[in-house]
């Protein structure tokens, strides 16, 4: 059997995309509260245009979301219903410290989350959390200018250590910052960062980048002193970047690409920064804030299993702007010899086992891939069931690139959740058309809709994966 027999199967979300109920149980504002549906949302997202509270002009989706907030009995049900060993989630920040820079947490907050594990517990589920899934508190945006500044990994410590004392003996996998490395394309949603007129933009982010992964080893020493039990991972948004051809300049800068969204891990994983982010940054005249201790830190509380988002592998060529494949954060050439989903993320399931290998040579740790699937449009039938072969022909195709990876390369993998079990708002647009899940949601892209929820054919298909322990696909 290529998986072990304790391989946590299962799906992922993430609370400002699910959840809603913005205002209740004493909740505080967060970044992703105030990111709307529609043109203005890419501007806001990468910092460049700065809205920090509601207007009228716009549609707020995570507000509501699928309302996971009074929903979320009824959703657990059906993860277990597929049989889920794991369920991936994270915490909203604002409902635990609603400016973000409070002494003391609000214990709704911290009860709603603890009632949520413990019926986890209940189902045989082990929940997987994420600690800051693209969220930050609007506080801590206006009043100190979210991650540049030092205070707010002081702030996140106490976030830490609260909910590892809370929840100890309920949730053993923690992930501290979802995909880390997208700080550096979407520095609002990664880091609370709205650029200033004229600011250095590399230096905003990389001086952020030093705090998050400062942040990222506290909160693992404290996890590992709290409970040694507990296992602490990093994200990382990944997807091998291949050279378009065999032009040197090409490959070099394929390796550029994916050392920049390695960086986050290296340090995480390796303890250090590398030499040649030290030199780029040198050579850019950027100065890390690192003050006395914090290089021990990083160095001796790296991370016990690297997790990671795969929706797509990439391509690096020099200079032709004209070519880049859409619809993605990040920049890439199309790749000729692949097909693309309709929002324009080329598919590419070989190329799940590529980067797991990569990411496996180079750390030499267990992975877990914790986000994957089909952004999609589902049609209902005349009875209201989505028959989404297109996802279960991805995600099957997908699931068996993973099983070659640990069958014949030998790679360490501890678990998989596809991203958006159950529909949910789209990170990237906004958008409830761009669908993920086993589970339909009845709302649309302005929030009109009844919220049931209805199992698609995929949901079927994978509680047979999950049966088979990955052999029935
Ligand atoms: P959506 C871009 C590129 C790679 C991963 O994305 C990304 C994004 C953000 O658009 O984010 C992750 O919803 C993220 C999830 C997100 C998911 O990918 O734009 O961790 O929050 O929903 C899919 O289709």
């Amino acid at each position: 059997m290529p998986f072990r027999k304790d391989f946590l199967w299962g799906g992922a979300t993430a609370a400002n995309q699910c959840e809603g109920g913005y205002n209740l149980g004493g909740r505080g504002l967060a970044n992703v509260d105030v990111v709307p549906h529609g043109v203005d949302r890419f501007p806001i997202i990468t910092g460049e245009l700065k809205h920090l509270a509601f207007d009228e002009a716009h549609f707020y989706p995570a507000k509501e979301a699928i309302d996971m907030y009074h929903h979320w009995r009824e959703d657990l049900a059906l993860f277990a219903e597929m049989g889920f060993k794991t369920y991936r989630m994270s915490l909203a920040w604002t409902r635990i410290f609603p400016n973000g820079d409070e002494e003391e947490p609000n214990e709704e907050g911290l009860k709603f989350y603890e009632d949520i594990f413990k019926a986890c517990k209940e189902y045989g589920i082990e929940p997987l959390v994420t600690i800051t899934h693209f969220d930050c508190p609007i506080h801590l945006i206006e009043e100190y200018g979210g991650w540049r500044n030092r205070k707010v990994v002081d702030f996140y410590a106490r976030l830490a250590q609260t909910i590892f004392t809370r929840y100890k003996g309920l949730v053993k996998y923690w992930l501290t910052f979802n995909e880390i490395n997208m700080l550096l394309h979407a520095p609002f949603m990664g880091a609370g960062i709205v650029f200033e007129p004229g600011e250095d933009h590399d230096a905003v982010l990389y001086r952020a980048a030093h705090h998050e992964l400062l942040a990222s080893a506290i909160a693992t020493k404290i996890a590992h002193e709290i409970d040694p039990d507990n296992q602490i991972g990093c994200m990382l948004a990944a997807g091998e970047f291949y050279p378009y051809d065999c032009k040197p300049e090409n490959v070099l800068e394929a390796q550029r690409l994916n050392r920049e969204n390695l960086f986050f891990i290296d340090v995480q994983s390796r303890g250090k920064y590398p030499n040649y982010a030290l030199k780029e940054l040198e050579r850019k005249n950027i100065i890390l804030p690192i003050e006395d201790g914090d290089l021990e830190i990083l160095a001796e509380n790296t991370v016990d299993f690297i997790s990671f988002s795969y929706y797509s592998s990439r391509v690096a060529r020099v200079q032709d702007e004209a070519e880049l494949s859409a619809g993605n954060i990040f920049e890439s050439a199309t790749n000729p010899y692949l097909k693309s989903s309709e929002w324009g993320w080329q598919i590419d399931p070989k190329g799940l086992r590529i980067t797991m290998n990569s990411v496996y040579d180079r750390y030499q740790k267990p992975l877990f891939v914790v986000e994957n699937g089909l952004g999609a449009i589902d049609q209902p039938n005349a009875d209201g069931f989505v028959e989404d072969d297109y996802r279960i022909s991805y995600m099957a195709d997908h699931i068996a690139e993973m099983k070659k990876a640990v069958e014949l390369d030998g790679v360490e993998l501890l678990g998989y959740t596809s991203w958006g079990c159950i529909d949910l708002v789209s990170a990237g647009t906004g958008e409830m058309s761009k669908r993920y899940g086993f589970i339909y949601v009845d709302r649309d892209d302005m929030g009109n809709g009844t919220l049931a929820r209805t199992p698609k054919k995929s949901f079927h298909w994978y509680k047979q994966v999950i049966a088979s322990n990955g052999e029935d696909l």
